[in-house]
């Protein structure tokens, strides 16, 4: 017998107590979000018939999450955070706001303050050489008219051969594959860098643990991470996705977007062995206000 009582009169007032609701003080928008995550979260242990060993469970699982630093992993494995860049596209699409390259997550491993840098740079520490294959990685960031975007920001970042970051891999050298490279007067940007393999949950964390559960994979494809902005338009974030990668269409983050395949070109030479070549430009839109010149203000490193 399933029994039920979280929309009885009582039980409402109830839990808009617990929210604030009796009081004047505090924020009005959360006790509007915590009501309702009560109200929700009451309905689905009702609806479920979540056991008591499930509950308690659930908040282990979440004090370990956090323990973790998973939650951000979390979000991006379940699909929230692409999500929340379906639903941006449905707004921008509701009032006319279209074109340029696609959005796609950020994911949870930026880091802010990578070496600036005028036209190109190189990026990795040359501390997998022999091991990674170098990669010249060069495109042009244009405006919503097509003209080349000079001054432009690239805000880029990626994994290396293990498919681990920077910062989060302690073993790393500070800022490794993290650069900002300002365009030059053609919009250009240019790296020299390393093929970067996919990632990987990490099999021991409690998000490989819940993907498990939910017989899913923790993999992503090899991708490069972008910020870029410029004054004037709308900051972009995006990924470029690696072609023949197994994951390519197969992401546990769901950030492979069409139109945000990079076709990576593998050469051999002589001289210098082998390398690959990427080339990838990106189209900015014009910035309706000042603040979507901006990233958005998620807490990161
Ligand atoms: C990554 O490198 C990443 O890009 C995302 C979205 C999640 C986990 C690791
Ligand atoms: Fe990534």
């Amino acid at each position: 017998m399933t029994v039920k009582i979280a929309h009885t009169p009582e039980l409402q007032k109830f839990f808009a107590e617990a929210a604030g609701f009796t009081n004047d003080d505090g924020s009005s928008r959360l006790k509007n979000i915590v009501l309702r995550v009560l109200q929700d979260s009451a309905k689905i242990i009702e609806d479920l018939d979540i056991s008591e060993n499930e509950f308690w469970k659930a908040v282990d699982y979440l004090n370990r999450l956090g323990g973790r630093s998973e939650a951000g992993l979390l979000v991006a494995g379940l699909g929230i955070e692409h999500f929340l860049d379906l639903l941006q596209d449905a707004k921008d699409a509701q009032i006319g706001l279209t074109g340029g390259t696609p959005r796609t997550i950020e994911g949870p491993l930026y880091v802010a303050g990578a070496p600036l840098f005028e036209g190109e740079c190189r990026m990795d520490d040359g501390s997998e050489e022999g091991v990674a294959t170098q990669m010249l990685l060069e495109g042009q960031v244009f405006d919503p008219h097509g003209q080349p975007l000079a001054g432009a920001t690239v805000d880029l970042w990626h994994a290396n051969t293990r498919g681990t970051y920077s910062f989060f891999d302690p073993s790393q050298s500070a800022y490794n594959l993290r650069r900002r490279i300002i365009t030059d007067a053609e919009g250009r940007y240019r790296v020299r860098s390393i093929v970067p393999s996919g990632y990987g949950c990490d099999p021991q964390g409690p998000t490989q643990e819940c993907l498990n559960l939910l017989g899913r994979h923790g993999q992503r494809p090899a991708h490069v991470h972008f910020f870029i902005s410029a004054p004037g338009h709308r900051h972009l974030t995006t990924q470029i996705n690696l072609s023949g990668d197994q994951y390519l269409w197969d992401d546990f983050a769901y950030a492979t977007r069409e139109g945000l395949v990079g076709e990576v070109v593998f050469h051999e030479s002589e001289t210098s062995g082998r390398h690959a070549e990427l080339t990838f430009d990106f189209q900015l839109q014009a910035a309706p206000d000042a603040s979507a010149e901006q990233r958005s203000q998620r807490p990161r490193a």
